[in-house]
């Protein structure tokens, strides 16, 4: 049996738009996700579906700067006083050799605060990002409290979310504030597996510099691949944390056979780490028929990778993150962690 956290707050998020392939088209991170992935859970009886517990907001602010949280609170606000009713959306950013400032108006400051136009703000969207928050540390907590493993079922998802910058679908690092919380409740190392599609560059972001977090991630080469600019394999840490990231870019097309190699070899550097618990950022967007990603992995392989995940021995978190064949999420995503369960 394995827990899964939930809240139904993710429906206050869903945005209209996303910009692709230079089209304004209806976003695909939408709130039927995690619909399907929860009636999976249930109806494979994975086991409890719980509630998240008032963690608060300090967790938060042990991985995002207080000033960009206080800013995706009063965001809407800010908006809707200029008389704007429509999804709030960036539309400058600060360019290279610019010192950038914080200015006061709120499009100057939504394109301070992010790093690409496709974390669209509608008016109760703090609710369901905050909700989701909420469900990663109660799950966290249910970790830490003795739980072999447990599910957060969390959307909108996280991994692209920085210190002080939104984008990509993401706000708060729902994975990256759990794996916080478990050094802040007394461990000492944790790793954090990242298998979505997508490079996990906002969770690279807030530990690039820490040894504490060894972050290992496995992505569409950003030669091709959003969000473009990181995920390349010499990304290694910097500082104190230099050594501790890892990234796994594979070329458009890969399937299970080089996929599940580069996992081998992230799970091999993470038993070699010595964590005392795994956070995994899981995105299933590398099925085959995802519409906006280019793996090919198939249902069945998901069941393997959670075999394979459970080998570490490790208490483990699922964190959920991107994935959007939605006639097929839920069984990907509970393949995971019915693997998982199989080979714990
Ligand atoms: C491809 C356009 C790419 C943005 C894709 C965002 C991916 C988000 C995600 C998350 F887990 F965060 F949800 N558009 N033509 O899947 O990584
Ligand atoms: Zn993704």
């Amino acid at each position: 049996m394995m827990k899964t956290f939930y809240s139904d707050d993710h429906r206050l998020h869903h945005a209209n738009a996303e910009l692709n392939d230079g089209q304004l088209v209806p976003v695909f991170e939408k709130p039927s996700r995690a619909d399907m992935v929860l009636a999976r859970v249930r109806s494979v009886e994975l086991g409890p579906v719980l509630p998240p517990e008032a963690v608060g907001v300090e967790p938060i602010k042990r991985v995002h700067s207080a000033d960009y949280v206080d800013f995706l609170q009063g965001a809407w606000a800010e908006w809707s006083a200029l008389g704007r009713s429509n999804d709030m959306l960036p539309l400058a950013w600060p360019p290279r050799r610019v010192q950038a400032r914080c200015p006061k108006d709120i499009d100057g400051k939504l394109g301070f605060y992010s790093f690409d136009a496709g974390a669209p703000l509608t008016a109760t969207s703090w609710q369901a990002i905050y909700a989701g928050s909420q469900v990663a540390l109660t799950a966290q907590r249910a970790v830490a409290s003795g739980e072999r493993a447990a599910f957060a079922l969390c959307r909108p998802p996280g991994h692209h979310a920085g210190i002080d910058y939104m984008g990509g679908y993401c706000y708060l690092n729902n994975a990256a504030i759990a794996a916080e919380a478990f050094l802040d409740g007394g461990m000492r190392k944790v790793a954090l597996l990242d298998v979505d599609y997508h490079h996990g560059n906002g969770t690279q972001d807030i530990f690039y510099q820490r040894p504490d977090v060894l972050f290992l991630s496995i992505h569409g080469d950003p030669q091709t691949e959003y969000p473009c600019y990181t995920g390349y394999a010499d990304e290694r840490g910097e500082g104190a944390g230099l050594g501790y990231n890892h990234n796994y870019p594979l070329p458009v097309g890969s399937d299970w056979a080089s996929w599940s190699r580069a996992l081998q070899d992230a799970l091999r550097v993470a038993a070699g780490y010595g964590a005392e618990a795994l956070v995994v950022s899981l995105g299933v967007d590398t099925f085959a028929d995802d519409p906006i990603s280019q793996f090919k992995l198939r249902s069945d392989d998901y069941l393997t990778m959670g075999e394979m995940i459970a080998e570490l021995g490790l208490p483990t978190l699922f964190v959920m993150e991107g994935g959007y064949a939605v006639e097929e999420i839920g069984i990907n995503a509970v393949n995971v962690l019915q693997g998982f369960e199989r080979a714990s």
